[in-house]
């Protein structure tokens, strides 16, 4: 099995819960005495840094918000004084300020030692050479899979995102073995390459770490096919770390959390509850040991639930389920939930579209109206009206099954939904 850090990856859950414990303990005194937010919270609930023994009394501890962050714009809620920080990042929110971040060394060295875990877990090694096609910059993806794969001692191509075209020439001469990309980013530069003629067997891949979205297993698989590699997913979110929270390794039995360095609850978000293993619940994250920006119970609007059951892989932590969306992207059409991710799944098992699509709410009146638009594969299809009635039918009616409502569907030419290089933006909402 290729663990990189066994002892911590096959750990006991005794152990597991007496390392979180004492961490938890050690960071909860820190945070106290450091942050001014944190300490006129406790004070404001009555609470004790002395009230938190073990990891149980983490529900003790007062919730974090993107907000809260906002509140403290830039460096409101760092733990340590600004000589000790070495890096800062910030969110990529798309409105309004963006929620910064700081590392001290210390920080940077453990984020270092996450990735490296997830990237044992996907097979890579240090005879591997890896295309990191996430942005550089305040984006956490790709400074955070550079310094894990450096650690593990793979050779980094640091591209960037964009400029297609030269991604492929580079993929074709350097001969990287893994490529590290959002999963549209994935899907786009497939589509680019079968256009430039470039085949499988032009490129040297092997593996593909995805992140900083999600992807349904159907788009794994077909990423996985264009590419002819293996492909693991990984999630993170910049307020915590970045990417390195959590990985899938080749079993895909949901994602390994790194669990000494974070303690994830799942709770109810209306009662802010912790709910039973297996049930849904937004993600919640205390970083355990982090210097720099320590925060307490973020709240990452992230649904997902803790998969219960044993990996074969070995690895005895726990798992985080596929996030199926966040609360606050997750849409209410004639009072029916629908998460992205469910028409995705519904799409990429249809013949004859390609997996680019978009999502459009408007309101009708008092109603919400969806509009799922996709791409036929092929333009010639335009031309066979019965044809296209069929799938337009085809379409509407899988989605019906799944979602129980009723959807308008839009076939449009190959090559019209606008491709991202970063996050894909699935949904407009015009309401
Ligand atoms: O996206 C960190 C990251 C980079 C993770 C590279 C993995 C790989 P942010 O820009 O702060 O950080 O965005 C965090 O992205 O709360 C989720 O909503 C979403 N997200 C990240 N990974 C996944 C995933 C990075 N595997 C936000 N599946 C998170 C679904 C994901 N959503």
């Amino acid at each position: 099995m290729n663990y990189w850090n066994e002892k911590i990856e096959t750990m006991s859950r005794d152990e597991m819960l007496s390392l979180q414990s004492e961490k938890l303990v050690e960071t909860v005194n820190r945070v106290y005495r450091s942050v001014p937010f944190y300490k006129k919270k406790f004070d404001e609930m009555g609470l004790s840094p002395s009230d938190i023994k073990s990891i149980e009394d983490i529900s003790k501890l007062p919730f974090t918000v993107k907000n809260d962050l906002r509140d403290n714009y830039p460096y409101g809620l760092f733990g340590v004084p600004m000589s000790e920080i070495v890096r800062i990042h910030a969110s990529s929110g798309t409105t309004g300020k963006p929620t910064v971040v700081g590392y001290t060394q210390e920080d940077i060295d453990n984020w270092a030692e996450c990735i490296a875990r997830l990237i044992a877990m996907a097979g890579g090694t240090k005879n591997d050479v890896t295309q990191i096609s996430f942005g550089y910059g305040l984006f956490t993806g790709a400074f955070g899979l550079h310094y894990g794969m450096e650690k593990v001692g793979a050779a980094v191509i640091p591209m960037s995102t964009g400029n297609t075209e030269k991604q492929l020439m580079i993929m074709q001469d350097f001969k990287p073995t893994i490529l590290i990309s959002t999963p549209s980013y994935a899907l786009y530069m497939s589509e680019v390459a079968e256009e430039l003629g470039i085949t499988k067997d032009d490129i040297s891949l092997r593996i593909g770490m995805f992140g900083a979205e999600g992807h349904t297993e159907e788009m794994r698989k077909k990423l996985e096919e264009r590419w002819g590699i293996v492909a693991t997913e990984n999630y993170g979110l910049s307020e915590v770390m970045g990417p390195g929270v959590a990985g899938e390794c080749l079993e895909h039995t949901g994602m390994h959390i790194n669990e000494d360095f974070f303690k994830v609850e799942i709770v109810n978000p209306d009662t802010l509850l912790p709910v039973p293993d297996g049930e849904f619940g937004e993600v919640v994250i205390t970083p355990l040991g982090k210097k720099g920006i320590p925060l307490l119970r973020y709240r990452t609007k992230d649904i997902s639930c803790i998969e219960t059951t044993a990996c074969p892989c070995g690895r005895t932590t726990r798992r985080l389920h596929k996030i199926q969306g966040r609360t606050d992207d997750m849409l209410i059409i004639k009072g029916v939930n629908v998460f992205p991710s469910q028409i995705e799944e519904v799409l990429l098992k249809i013949k004859n579209i390609s997996p680019q699509y978009e999502i459009v709410v408007t309101k009708q009146g008092y109603v919400d109206a969806l509009e799922v638009r996709v791409e036929i594969a092929n333009g010639d299809l335009l031309e066979n009206f019965s044809e296209l009635e069929k799938l337009k039918n085809e379409i509407y009616h899988k989605i019906h099954t799944v979602l129980g409502i009723s959807v308008k569907v839009s076939l449009l030419e190959p090559k019209t939904i606008e491709r991202s290089v970063g996050k894909a933006k699935r949904v407009i909402d015009l309401r």
